[in-house]
């Protein structure tokens, strides 16, 4: 994560202020800003600011599990400490277009016994009767880790373990449960995710700020861990995500178009694994397909192009024979990077298995 460049860039040579533009909802604000013209979809909450968004159905209904972005006040830089939000709200909605209710503060920094700050993308998953929310945030000593929290109802309140999940680390949960009922967690980002300072086994506070530093070598790898049956704790060792090209070969640190950044998601398709993640710093959601859920994964393509903002972070899901990629921009903001709104648009899977390339502004 880091301050805005490119997209930023675009719309200072659009001639576009990057100031927000008052009360205006959302449609104004979007007439009045070139760079969303063309949008393929509207945001669907207009009334708090909402990114990273984890879609799921339960209960029959498509449940979404954003970060809630606030008006912070803090520095915009290379760790992201622009993003510094408190809680979650979580959304429920029966159809896409239908209306999306907000079932109000599931989880609040204050009430996580070990977090310090910054409550990052969650995620959520059932079984045993239980819904789990999975949610990265700081801990006292500000590193990242991952915990988890339990409710006995989609919509929350959820409540905190005493402790994150032992051998957690960075950012970006999310948890698939694969056809045989085995649950694992993906997790993972650079830069502000911290994942780089993890290089060498344990923390390193002196780490380096951003990834690795060397182009030639391997790329830093999102990880995968199995969860116990609990889904409480990580089952065995956390192990490497790795994304090869079409010959075969790792992809390197300096690939930044391809490489794994953050914003990891998996789902599967006609047997099919399907590693999908954000590019980062070249703004991208791209996948890669595998024949097992640890992968190695082969890089395939890219599947949303850049959207207004600094960002971009999905999720993938398949709702009464639908496909859907949820995602978010930053239109409600008119632009600013950290005040993001969650969108959903139509995902198609072509019979070769590619995933058609959506361009979130039609062009
Ligand atoms: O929302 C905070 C961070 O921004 C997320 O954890 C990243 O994936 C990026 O979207």
């Amino acid at each position: 994560m880091m301050k805005r460049l490119m997209n930023r860039d675009t719309l200072l040579l659009l001639g576009v202020p990057l100031v927000l533009l008052g009360a205006c909802n959302a449609q104004e604000k979007a007439k009045e800003n070139p760079a969303f013209k063309g949008a393929i979809s509207k945001p669907l909450i207009t009334e708090i600011y909402t990114a990273d968004p984890s879609a799921h159905v339960f209960e029959d209904k498509i449940y979404i599990y954003p970060s809630h972005d606030i008006e912070s006040g803090k520095p915009e830089n290379d760790n992201g400490d622009h993003f510094d939000m408190q809680d979650y709200h979580i959304f429920s909605m029966d159809s896409i277009g239908g209306k999306v209710k907000d079932h109000g503060i599931a989880l609040s920094v204050k009430d996580i016994p070990w977090a310090g700050r910054q409550l990052w993308a969650p995620d959520a998953a059932f079984k045993n009767g239980m819904y789990y929310l999975y949610f990265p945030v700081k801990d006292k000593k500000d590193v990242f880790r991952i915990g988890v929290a339990t409710s006995s109802s989609p919509s929350g309140p959820f409540v905190p373990e005493a402790k994150p999940i032992e051998g957690s680390y960075s950012i970006d949960p999310a948890v698939f449960t694969d056809s045989d009922g085995q649950s694992y967690m993906y997790f993972g980002g650079i830069w502000g995710g911290q994942l780089q300072r993890w290089s060498k086994g344990q923390y390193d506070e002196n780490g380096s700020k951003t990834d690795l530093g060397d182009s030639t070598a391997a790329a830093l790898t999102a990880k995968v861990a199995l969860l116990n049956p609990d889904m409480k704790q990580f089952s065995g060792a956390v192990k490497d995500v790795v994304i090869l090209d079409q010959q075969g070969k790792p992809l390197l640190g300096g690939d930044h178009g391809r490489r794994f950044f953050e914003g990891a998601w998996m789902h599967k398709y006609q047997g099919k694994y399907y590693f999908s993640y954000s590019t980062g710093d070249t703004h991208q959601l791209v996948y890669a397909t595998g024949d097992s859920p640890y992968g190695p994964f082969t890089y395939q393509g890219v599947l949303l192009s850049p959207v207004v903002g600094w960002t971009t972070h999905h999720s993938i899901l398949e709702y009464k024979g639908k496909w859907l990629l949820f995602y978010h921009d930053t239109e409600v903001s008119g632009g600013k990077t950290f005040l993001r709104n969650v969108k959903v648009t139509g995902l198609q899977h072509e019979a070769d298995g590619s995933i058609q390339t959506i361009n979130p502004y039609g062009k």
